[in-house]
């Protein structure tokens, strides 16, 4: 049995699937933590846990000119300086199921942690080969995992040093755990969960994209009139790779289906999560309690925020604003809507990022129900 040596899991994980484990952050997490704790922490794996030795474990790094370097993750940690960051991952599948039904998952895939490690563009300044300076255009980056599973990114992200792409071992001060990829993972923010490889155990440069199957099957977004995984093109140009993911929100309280009683002001709180990808930062989330036809502005809630505790240890970067383009954190929010006395009520919530990107109203089909980032919308039932 492959799947004999799994860890053990947090009961409160929303599990969507057994083996390969899938599962989800739970929606109180959501709704209360500024950072994901780790065992809370949504887990997405396509393959059974590999079991690694920390100490013994190495990573190698072929810079593709002859250049091959092995470090443990002692000796990463020791050559380079060490840094954290604040970042939030989130699976290309998170909110699937409101494109494609029959897909699990809702919209939990997400979670947003403090990471520790160090800066891949301080590792490859290096090596002898990295004279590459900037890197070359249209080199990849490929990245193995021990479990088998392998992506690339494009060379350009990976060493960009405005784009923070790191070798993470620790998350929330905690060493990373065996399901989030320790000892050692990549960690590419403002980027689809499914390029930060766990358990990190080559990188290369290379001339074209990896071939595995998650590179070239999954994650990318094809047309909506394939509906059948028998009509995938895997050449179609209109459907590259996914990396940057869109402008995000989701209401998380009140849940769908939800009986809500106002308050004497006649509102309730409507709370949930707002992220972009590429280093771009929430400017806006806006909630409605007409379906869409009138909005408001709901309060950004940042690290500052009453009741958002810094992790531990205290080292942890301040939440300063950061330069332009290099926000990787998403904010939680919350607004108070005034609701009818009586009956059905649907709440919607659109985000709009820094790049004046706002969620669309529908999403259009795709197979697999990734990136999905229309309006969130949850019918709840008003009673007096
Ligand atoms: N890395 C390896 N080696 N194996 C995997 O199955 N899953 C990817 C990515 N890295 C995966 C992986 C996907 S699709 C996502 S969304 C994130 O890891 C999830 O990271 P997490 O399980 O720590 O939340
Ligand atoms: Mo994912």
């Amino acid at each position: 049995d492959p799947y004999a040596d799994e860890p053990p899991r947090d009961p409160r994980l929303g599990v969507l699937s057994a083996r390969p484990f899938d599962s989800e952050t739970a929606r109180h997490v959501l709704a209360s933590e500024f950072w994901t704790p780790q065992e809370l922490f949504y887990v997405r794996n396509h393959l059974p846990v590999p079991r690694i030795d920390a100490a013994a474990h190495k990573l190698t790094i072929d810079a593709g000119d002859g250049g091959v370097r092995t470090f443990t993750t002692d000796e990463l940690c020791g050559q380079f300086p060490q840094t954290r960051l604040n970042a939030t991952l989130q699976c290309t599948g998170n909110r699937c199921n409101e494109i494609e039904p029959s897909a699990a998952g809702g919209v939990g895939q997400i979670g947003h942690a403090c990471w520790q490690g160090v800066r891949l563009c301080d590792v490859f300044s290096s090596l002898p080969a990295s004279t590459r300076h900037p890197p070359a255009e249209g080199l990849h980056l490929h990245a193995a995992g021990a479990d088998g599973y392998a992506v690339s990114i494009p060379l350009e992200k990976a060493l960009d040093e405005r784009g923070d792409v790191m070798l993470v071992h620790s998350m929330n001060g905690e060493p990373l755990s065996r399901d989030h990829g320790g000892p050692i993972r990549l960690l590419v923010p403002g980027v689809v969960g499914a390029r930060s490889v766990k358990w990190v155990q080559h990188l290369s440069v290379q001339s074209t994209e990896c071939t595995s199957v998650w590179q070239k099957r999954y994650y990318r977004v094809f047309p909506p009139w394939v509906r059948d995984i028998h009509d995938i093109d895997y050449n179609d140009s209109s459907a590259p790779p996914i990396y940057d993911f869109p402008v995000q929100s989701a209401i998380i309280v009140p849940s769908e289906r939800e009986e809500v009683c106002s308050d004497s002001d006649g509102k309730i709180p409507v709370r949930g999560y707002a992220v972009s990808g590429a280093g771009q930062h929430i400017v806006s989330v806006r909630v409605s309690a007409d379906g869409g036809k009138s909005w408001m502005d709901a309060t950004l809630l940042g690290s500052d925020a009453a009741g958002l505790p810094m992790p531990e240890p205290p080292h942890s970067p301040p939440l300063t604003k950061p330069s332009h383009a290099r926000h990787w954190s998403w904010v939680l929010w919350e607004a108070r809507v005034p609701i009818p006395a009586t009956g059905q009520v649907l709440l919607c919530s659109k985000a709009t990022d820094s790049a004046y990107n706002t969620q669309p109203e529908h999403a259009d089909y795709n197979l697999r129900g990734y990136l999905s980032n229309a309006w969130s919308k949850v019918r709840v039932w008003a009673k007096a």
